[in-house]
């Protein structure tokens, strides 16, 4: 799987370049593009946003210069554009499964008051929230998303780990236990001992 993510804060993703899904990119199972929107913007000072029209408090990101960002990936076209933003469909396991089915996602993240209305209605495919709180941007929603679909990306896991997952059949995870036998005087229960 191919994503590409769109963000002015592109140092904000180091660390999904760790664990798991730093393993997964290293063999190559997934890749993952960084564009840094600011590098489209015209002006000088690389002015990247501007006061919305009818007032309010805040800045817009301004149209062209993220459609410039997503031209400047190859078969954008082709590929799945998500919109992380607070306004979007919350996220859920069923959401994140059919995702990790598509070759090619592209992640726009969102900053300030929002961007500009036109440039979404023109790239994006599908607006999605990972929750009913309030974050500064869409960079950590981003990493979640990521992090959520890759499990999901044949190879990255063992199969095991996600067919035994409570959202697919709804049964509740069970707690779990390891050595010692007893930890605080708390002993292991009894019927996992004999097995
Ligand atoms: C927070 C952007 C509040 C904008 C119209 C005019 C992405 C997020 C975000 C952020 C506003 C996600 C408005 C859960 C989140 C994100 C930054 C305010 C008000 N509308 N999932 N003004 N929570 N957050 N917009 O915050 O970008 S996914």
């Amino acid at each position: 799987m191919k994503i590409d993510i769109l963000t002015l804060f592109p140092e904000m993703f180091e660390p999904i370049k760790s664990s798991i899904v730093g393993r997964a990119i290293e063999s190559k199972l997934i890749e993952i593009n960084i564009i840094n929107i600011r590098d489209f913007s015209k002006e000088k000072h690389q002015k990247v946003d501007d006061t919305p029209y009818g007032g309010g408090a805040g800045m817009v990101m301004k149209p062209d210069v993220v459609y410039d960002a997503y031209r400047s990936i190859e078969e954008a076209g082709k590929a799945k554009t998500i919109y992380l933003s607070p306004q979007g469909t919350v996220l859920n396991q069923g959401k994140v499964k059919n995702l990790s089915k598509e070759e090619h996602l592209i992640i726009l993240c969102g900053h300030y008051e929002g961007i500009d209305q036109r440039v979404l209605d023109e790239i994006i495919d599908e607006e999605i929230s990972i929750g009913d709180y309030v974050l500064t941007g869409g960079e950590i929603p981003a990493m979640v998303l990521i992090d959520a679909v890759s499990r999901y990306v044949d190879g990255v896991i063992k199969e095991e780990s996600t067919l035994e997952e409570s959202f697919s059949n709804n049964l509740l995870e069970y707690p779990q236990y390891t050595r010692p036998e007893v930890f605080l005087d708390k002993k292991v229960p009894e019927v996992l001992l004999s097995r």
